[in-house]
Formats: C-alpha cells, sequence, structure tokens
C-alpha cells in the first residue's frame, strides 16, 4: 500500500491535526512556510515543527513528518543556475536541516515568478461545493489589461484578446483586484514571494532573455549541485510539475511533460533526482499519458499528489473536479504506483496526499486556505484509499 499524507500549514492551519488523524492519514507533509524564501532553515527549527506533529496525546494516533513540501527555490537561481551560489547554499543547508531530522522526501518546483495558478477560488459547482478553476480568458484579462505586461498581445490571437477585453471590461475593481491577488501575490503552500502588480511586473521582465533551453540549463545545474548531496544524506528530491503545465507570462516551463522529465534524469541519474507525482498538474495536458509516466519513471517517484482536473473544450481552461472524475484514469494511476512501489522497503515506500479538494460542507462558511479545506480532501482521500484497496486486491 502507498503511505497516506496529508498536507498541513503549520500551527496556522485552521485544520488540526486531530482532523489528520480522523481522515486516516498518517504522514505530515509541510514546511517552514514561516522562515522567508531563500532563508536557510536551521535543524533547531526543524526538530521544534517536528516535535509539534509527532509529540502524540496519550491514546491518539502518532503521526510523522515524512515529506518537506516544499524548500522553495529562490527566483535567482531560476535566473542563474550555478551562478546564485549563495541561495544554493542556503538551500542546501535546508536540506542538511531536514536530513538530520530524519525527514527523507523533499518537494519543491522550477516554475519561474509564480507557483500554482488559478482565476477562481469558489467557482460553484452543480452540487453547491465550489471549486478551483483556471479559466483562460480570466488569465489573459489579467495578462493583458489589468498588470497590461509589454509584449503580451504577443501569446495571444486575436479572438483570444478580444474575449479577454470582453472579460477585462466587466470586472470591477475589486474584482480586478481580487484576480490580482489570486494570481500575483501566489496561493497557499506557493513557492514565490508575493509581488505588488510594480514588482510583479519586475520580477517577470528580469528573465528576458531566459528561454526553456536556458532555464532546463538552470535547473540542470542546480541539480547537478544538490542531488549528489540529497543521495549522501539519504534524501530523496521530488521536483513537482508545472501547474498549469506549459508557459505563462511568457516565461518558459521545464517541467511540463514526460520529456522534460527524461531529460532531467538523463542529464543527473544520480537517484536523488526523483518526481513528485502530481496528476492534476500533468493532467491539464491530454498528451500527458499519466499511467504511463508514473509506470516509465516509477523508481523516481516517490511522492504522489493525486487530484483529478477537467478540461473545457478550449483546450486550456480547466476546474478541479471530483477525485475520480475529470481527465484522469485515477484506477491506471493507482495501479501503476503500486507496482513502482511494491518491493520496496517500508521506509522508503511511496506518499501520497488528496491534492486539494472542493469547498463543501460546514467549510462553505469557515475560513480556509483554498483548495486545502479538511472535508473536501477527506472526501477526496476516502475515494482514493477505495481505489487502492480494490487494485490492491487484484479487483
Ligand atoms: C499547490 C502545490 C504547489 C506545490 C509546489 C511544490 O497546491 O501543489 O504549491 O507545493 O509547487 O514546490
Amino acid at each position: 500500500m502507498l503511505k497516506q499524507g496529508w498536507r498541513w500549514f503549520g500551527p496556522r492551519d485552521p485544520v488540526p491535526l486531530d482532523t489528520v488523524r480522523q481522515a486516516g492519514a498518517s504522514e505530515i507533509v509541510t514546511a517552514l512556510h514561516d522562515v522567508p524564501i531563500g532563508q536557510a532553515w536551521t535543524r533547531a527549527q526543524v526538530a521544534e515543527r517536528k516535535a509539534l506533529i509527532e509529540t502524540t496525546p496519550a491514546g491518539r494516533t502518532q503521526l510523522s513528518w515524512s515529506v518537506v513540501e516544499s524548500i522553495p527555490v529562490p527566483d535567482d537561481v531560476k535566473r542563474l543556475g550555478a551562478g546564485a551560489k549563495a541561495s544554493i547554499e542556503a538551500w542546501i543547508a535546508s536540506l542538511e536541516a531536514v536530513a538530520a531530522e530524519g525527514i527523507g522526501i523533499v518537494c519543491y518546483n522550477f516554475m519561474p515568478v509564480v507557483d500554482w495558478t488559478r482565476t477562481d477560488l469558489d467557482w460553484p459547482l452543480p452540487t453547491g461545493a465550489t471549486a478551483l478553476r483556471f479559466e483562460q480568458d480570466r488569465f489573459a484579462a489579467f495578462d493583458l489589461f489589468v498588470l497590461k505586461r509589454p509584449g503580451a498581445e504577443a501569446d495571444y490571437d486575436a479572438a483570444g484578446i478580444a474575449r479577454a477585453k470582453a472579460v477585462a471590461d466587466a470586472l470591477s475593481q475589486d474584482e480586478a483586484d481580487a484576480l490580482s491577488r489570486t494570481i500575483a501575490a501566489g496561493l497557499p503552500g506557493g513557492t514565490t514571494d508575493a509581488l505588488d502588480l510594480a514588482a510583479f511586473r519586475d520580477r517577470l521582465a528580469a528573465y528576458g532573455g531566459i528561454d526553456a533551453q536556458r532555464l532546463r540549463a538552470h535547473l540542470i545545474d542546480f541539480l547537478a549541485i544538490v542531488a549528489p548531496v540529497a543521495e549522501r544524506l539519504g534524501v530523496r528530491l521530488t521536483l513537482h510539475p508545472d501547474d498549469p503545465p506549459r508557459p505563462l507570462f511568457g516565461l518558459p516551463r521545464v517541467a511540463s511533460t514526460e520529456a522534460d522529465y527524461a531529460a532531467l534524469f538523463a542529464a543527473v541519474p544520480v537517484a536523488a533526482n526523483g518526481m513528485c507525482f502530481c496528476t492534476g498538474s500533468l493532467g491539464v495536458r491530454p498528451d500527458n499519458d499519466l499511467a504511463g509516466i508514473a509506470t516509465r519513471f516509477g523508481e523516481r517517484i516517490h511522492f504522489a499528489h493525486l487530484r483529478a482536473t477537467k478540461r473545457d473544450r478550449d483546450g486550456l481552461s480547466f476546474h478541479e473536479a471530483d477525485h475520480l472524475d475529470g481527465d484522469v484514469d485515477m484506477v491506471g494511476v493507482m495501479r501503476a504506483l503500486l507496482a513502482a512501489n511494491a518491493g520496496r522497503p517500508e521506509e522508503r515506500g511511496i506518499v501520497f496526499r488528496p491534492d486539494h479538494g472542493h469547498r463543501m460542507l460546514d467549510d462553505l462558511t469557515k475560513p480556509g486556505n483554498p483548495g486545502y479545506t479538511a472535508i473536501g480532501r477527506l472526501k477526496g482521500l476516502a475515494e482514493l484509499r477505495g481505489v487502492m484497496r480494490a487494485v490492491a486486491q487484484g479487483a
């Protein structure tokens, strides 16, 4: 069986650790979210957070901090590769602190300027629950008419620009501000700085001249330095895919397809150079064969985010469907992950977490982190666990 994980945002997360226990998960996925990006974590900080998670009240289920998601990769590493020496050293110091406390899986991403991106955080579903959504025309409306990124017109066709203009014209100032916050200031767990529009424009402009080939070279530089260190420390690195898996704001993205990952594994063949298999991110592209990727990269997968996205007819917009619906063949994925996990020693088993969830029932009236409410994830985990049991028993 795969190990069942749950993302927890730390002591300020409105979803407490007892909810994780009741959901049936045992592996905590978290980070020192309060430490500024680029600042090295100390062993004492990691130990303190670990004690908070693992000191178990009498009679309660033991939880363990098994996955760090994420040690954020600072912007200068993405722009400069090995040239960003101090940032890479700080990243390694965090890795050492984590390894010293016995945490064996570290997740990170290499998306420039924006981490995961959505345009709607409470998109109403026919059931009355709400979902996260990425709507291409709303995104274009932000890029072209709110942010007013220089040169943005080159990334859209005439019909797309006209549709985006209609969306932008209909936005009230409050709605435009909310859209800016959702996109430029980032979502919970994001690994990029929250920026206002002027700073956001500057950050984008700093990538002038960096195409996909350069960005990939910088990621390979980074991996060539950190993967051997991780290997020596007994930590497995897992690169999270781009979400959504295509360029945004004219910036390249290099972890969107099977070929992207194959290039990274070939360039840095160290075993610690692994993958976070996120079905919701990769699944937005119809040309990503998810079960096939999980089979072919089985030994590189140590951590999985399981959720299902559903594409609109335009092929670019999508919303987050129920975990077993959408465009993801979750049964096929589970079969491939269980095969990849077979024969591994228990302490090196694959951890999965139900990724995101609908806002539903009591959570509709409570404050919470978008995508990370309790009840939607509880439902997602229960469904995934059912699939896992059935597949494992050969049903
Ligand atoms: C969103 C998450 C991402 C992810 C990072 C990994 O829900 O999947 O923020 O944690 O991209 O570094």
